[in-house]
């Protein structure tokens, strides 16, 4: 990553790149392969990437991979075969992506990658991409358990979704937030996909686990699952956000309201309208632009005293 340009984007409503001799995206197809409908989160994006097509006027061809590699890579080659100008994907995991790149690139079609990052030897096989810092996200989440316990936590962790980006990198930014606390400890982790569903059945299983007692902290990668954990916490005659304190990134509407009623104790912002800035980078790419190989997106943490007030204004 070193050899190219990094940028950060400090608000996804800013444009992204200047405006001069941008190509005009007026009925230019552009394929766009979503990882699924897993949590808020997700909707949120399909919505201000389609929502921005149509202001643009985009001839959008959109699928939705059901959270599955293989139906991802299947619409990348649909959408060559349709002779798409661009592709944008948010590609699930990090890994497998060489094969169908490399078609894309025979065919010049610019790539841009949103919200996740894959793993690639050859960095030309994509234009560019647009994420959040993963790592610095699950490090924030960290340092909150880590001040608001003193160091003390027996924490249960639930993962994204095994080899996805946001998984990996929130894991190893909140172990190492952890690491100099020597009572802060990760007891029990699971994967429960990113889905509501899957935090709450992870966590009932902890929590009727032999070492489900001594839970006093939930880590979770991201809101969806914290509030499944929520419900499951309560189910087993708990307080979320008091008996077990509650954490995780996002930052949707689910999780300021969970914070507004106590049971939720800090989400770290992942903002997902990524559009706007998405098909800016389509435009650059479509124009001959050098684009910077990653645009981070800055996130922030905020917590319960905030929730209230900050409800109204949460776009997502
Ligand atoms: O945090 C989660 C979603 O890739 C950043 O995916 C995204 C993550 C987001 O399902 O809710």
């Amino acid at each position: 990553m070193s050899r190219f340009t990094i940028v950060v984007l400090f608000v996804s409503s800013v444009a992204l790149f200047s405006s001069a001799a941008h190509a005009d995206l007026k009925d230019v197809p552009v394929g766009f392969s979503q990882i699924g409908a897993e949590s808020a989160w997700r909707t949120a994006e399909t919505t201000s990437i389609q929502d921005e097509a149509k202001r643009r006027g985009v001839d959008l061809k959109f699928a939705d991979a059901q959270q599955k590699q293989e139906n991802q890579i299947k619409a990348v080659r649909s959408f060559i075969a349709q002779n798409v100008k661009a592709i944008i994907i948010a590609p699930v995991v990090e890994t497998g992506w060489e094969q169908v790149l490399r078609d894309a690139k025979r065919k010049k079609i610019p790539v841009i990658l949103v919200d996740r990052g894959i793993n690639v030897k050859d960095e030309s096989l994509f234009t560019t991409l647009i994420a959040s810092d993963f790592v610095a996200e699950g490090r924030m989440a960290g340092e909150w358990l880590a001040t608001n316990t003193n160091g003390k936590a027996t924490i249960a962790e639930l993962q994204g979704t095994t080899g996805a980006a946001p998984a990996i990198d929130r894991k190893k930014g909140f172990a190492e937030a952890i690491a100099a606390h020597p009572d802060m400890k990760i007891i029990k982790t699971q994967s429960g996909d990113f889905t509501r569903a899957g935090g709450k059945e992870v966590m009932q299983a902890f929590l009727k686990s032999p070492e489900g007692k001594e839970i006093t902290a939930v880590y979770a990668h991201n809101d969806d699952m914290a509030l499944g954990a929520i419900q499951a916490i309560e189910e087993a005659g708990k307080k979320p956000g008091q008996d077990i304190l509650v954490v995780s990134i996002d930052g949707v509407r689910g999780a300021f309201e969970a914070m507004a009623e106590g049971k939720l104790n800090c989400t770290v912002e992942c903002n997902p309208l990524l559009g706007p800035a998405a098909f800016d980078a389509v435009e650059a790419a479509l124009a001959g632009k050098e684009l910077p190989k990653k645009t981070i997106v800055k996130d922030e943490r905020f917590e319960q005293a905030q929730a209230k007030e900050l409800l109204p204004t949460r776009k997502y």
